[in-house]
């Protein structure tokens, strides 16, 4: 029996266009979707669109349309980014499609019948934003404890279903399935919530006040709770718009990405209604962080977002997919610069990868006629070995890595591989061999390796970077069919007879300059896909670390004049009449250190206690409001500190930084 992988990303509010968050869950759920069918899995990849609810019908009414024609509008705008960002999903629902919706319905019925949906009067204070009631107890000031928007006082009969019949059971759940909520801190976050007793949940209401959605089979006066009929997709989905024969056994998903924000929803109403209905829960629910944009979050008031289109058309779809899931560990929250994403475009994929790519079909065609020499050569050197060997585990380590959604770590591994193939050439230099001609046996071994490399990259970016793994495969002249089942067996070293010549092509990730000025800087727009390139932002730039405008060039004996060394902070405390200054104690292995550090707008004193940072321990003492320093933290940010520098492995102090 062949195995199966169900993978989903919320259902999108059609309000408005799509944007960052939108692109970043579905950029990571089609890598995983890619890489189980390459490792022979069936995949249903499901996406979609939440066209019901107060938030589609205040948009549609604001733009003066009916709530259809907005979403039939607006449609188009979701489905041509995951085009651009080539996305393949296997489906893609809309909450207006008629069989969602009576599937909606044919599970409210049920549940009505079991008696596990009842009516009741509730008064409540009803967020209009979250489209929820929050009690007396939540409400402070008149605003809403999650979006701080006001609420109003609401009064009315709705259904609701009995929730609360299942809290101990989901605690349970929860408890004994470990992977059932990640990363672990969230699923301690929702067993906290679920300290709290659990009340029943409001799945109704009046069509005179909302009438965009699904109406109850047992009340015509009344619609559906958007949330109810919007989690309610990730089973029709696989009703409708799979036309595999058993559609049905890709149920319980393997997993449903979210954002951190909407994870009750998911691990609490989604689970109670799936018990209610007698379904079985998904594997998981892995809820990943938000990004911000240069240390604020985005919204189009501050005119901070991020445009997915700009940004795909200014470094390419693949630089996009690549930095969204190299930068930040998929659980956290992570913060966008421009800044960044050029350093990480120019170091890891113009020089590294792209690099590697060019010079190893150059040499191909230089020294070999554009052929690659046939397998014979054994290894020889500790290169070779080491090379080869790396590039045999490298497979085991992305799946490693990618079942635990640790997709930064896997996107690490195959850059490492980048990296050692890259000071393969060095060491092996096969131009000095070439001269030789004593030396073209050693000179086949060394390109064979390289173009073993090559192919090994080829399949590991499939998932990935599926537009650069296509060029290299054609350029490579590789005949595989690498779409489906090729990971079914991953590849062994030396296996594939070569019978093409390989075709250098043009630069796979070309130079570019950094966007300095604000006119130049397509990335971000008040009002994005719509307008793409032409709003520009508001935010400054900070200049690119890579460009030699803003700092002089130093040698490595430099920089290894600086004593960089991990520590840990003991105590702080604000340095009176300075709203920046704060003193630090820091443990940097051999000692205790005070250290006056600019960080006081950004950190409170108490959050600091017990972070691990890095900082510099051979500068001069220094006073600062005539208080000693005794060496200085590394943050980042230029006017303004936007955070500490730290590690993200658990490093003892005192560990050198080099
Ligand atoms: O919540 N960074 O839809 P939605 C990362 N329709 N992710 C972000 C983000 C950011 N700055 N901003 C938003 C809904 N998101 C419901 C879902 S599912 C049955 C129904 C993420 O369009 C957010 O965390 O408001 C969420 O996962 C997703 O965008 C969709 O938000």
């Amino acid at each position: 029996m062949s195995k199966r992988f169900y993978v989903t990303t919320p259902i999108y509010y059609v309000n408005d266009v799509p944007h960052i968050g939108h692109a970043y869950t579905t950029i990571a759920a089609d890598v995983l979707a890619r890489f189980y069918r390459l490792r022979g899995y069936e995949v249903f990849f499901l996406t979609g669109l939440d066209e019901h609810g107060q938030k589609v019908q205040q948009a549609a009414s604001k733009a003066n349309i009916d709530p259809q024609t907005h979403c039939d509008q607006l449609m188009p705008k979701f489905k041509d980014l995951w085009t651009k960002l080539n996305i393949a999903q296997d489906g893609f629902v809309r909450t207006t499609d008629p069989q969602h919706q009576t599937v909606v319905q044919r599970y409210l019925q049920n549940l009505y019948d079991k008696g596990l949906i009842y009516q009741a009067e509730y008064t409540g204070w009803y967020c209009t934003f979250d489209e929820r009631f929050w009690t007396e107890k939540d409400v402070k000031k008149g605003l809403c404890p999650d979006c701080q928007r006001p609420v109003e006082q609401v009064s009315e009969r709705n259904y609701f279903f009995r929730m609360s019949q299942f809290q101990d059971q989901l605690k349970e759940h929860i408890q004994t399935h470990l992977d059932f909520i990640q990363p672990e801190s969230r699923r301690n976050e929702v067993l906290g919530f679920l300290q709290k007793p659990l009340e029943d949940l409001s799945i109704s209401r009046p069509k005179s006040r909302l009438s965009w959605g699904i109406e109850l089979p047992f009340d015509r006066d009344c619609v559906t709770y958007v949330w109810f009929d919007a989690l309610v997709n990730y089973l029709s989905g696989l009703e409708y718009l799979s036309s595999h024969p058993k559609a049905s056994e890709f149920w319980p998903a393997s997993v449903h990405l979210v954002g951190k924000d909407i994870l009750t929803t998911h691990a609490v109403y989604w689970s109670t209604m799936l018990m209610g209905m007698e379904r079985p829960l998904p594997q998981s629910i892995f809820a990943h962080g938000w990004w911000t944009m240069n240390g604020e979050k985005m919204s189009k008031s501050r005119g901070n977002v991020v445009d997915p289109h700009a940004m795909v058309q200014e470094f390419g779809t693949d630089a996009f997919r690549y930095f969204l899931l190299r930068e930040v560990p998929f659980g956290q929250d992570g913060d966008f610069s421009l800044t960044t994403f050029h350093g990480r475009y120019q170091a890891e994929l113009a020089n590294d990868l792209g690099n590697f790519v060019s010079r190893s079909l150059a040499m191909l065609g230089n020294f070999s006629k554009n052929m690659i020499p046939s397998n014979a050569p054994e290894t020889e050197t500790e290169w070779d070995h080491q090379l080869q060997q790396t590039a045999s585990t490298l497979f085991e380590k992305i799946e490693h890595h990618l079942y635990s959604l640790e997709f930064h770590r896997a996107l690490e591994t195959i850059f490492g591989l980048v990296q050692m193939a890259n000071q393969y050439i060095d060491k092996t230099a096969p131009w000095v061999l070439a001269k030789d001609p004593e030396k073209t046996p050693r000179l086949h071994t060394v390109l064979f390796h390289l173009a073993e490399t090559l192919r090994f990259l080829t399949y590991a970016l499939m998932p990935f970077m599926p537009h650069t793994a296509e060029s290299m495969k054609t350029r490579l002249g590789l005949t595989v069919d690498i779409s489906n089942s090729a990971f079914l067996n991953y590849p062994n070293w030396g296996e594939y007879a070569y019978i093409n010549p390989v075709t250098k092509g043009a630069s796979l990730f070309p130079k570019k300059d950094m966007p300095r000025t604000e006119e130049s800087q397509p990335a971000f727009s008040p009002n994005p896909p719509l307008t793409t390139g032409k709003n520009t932002q508001t935010v400054p730039l900070a200049p690119s670390p890579l460009t030699s405008h803003d700092a002089p060039m130093i040698g490595i004996d430099e920089f290894q004049k600086v004593q960089l060394k991990i520590a840990k902070i003991l105590e702080a405390e604000r340095v009176p009449k300075s709203s920046k200054l704060l003193k630090l104690k820091v443990d940097i292995g051999t000692e205790h250190r005070q250290i006056v550090a600019g960080i006081g707008k950004k950190y409170a004193p108490e959050d600091l206690v017990g972070k691990t940072i890095v900082v510099v321990a051979n500068l001069k003492p220094a006073k600062l409001m005539g208080i000693e320093s005794q060496g200085m933290v590394l943050a980042a940010g230029e006017n303004e500190m936007l955070g500490l520098l730290g590690v993200s492995e658990d490093i003892p102090v005192g560990t050198k930084v080099k």
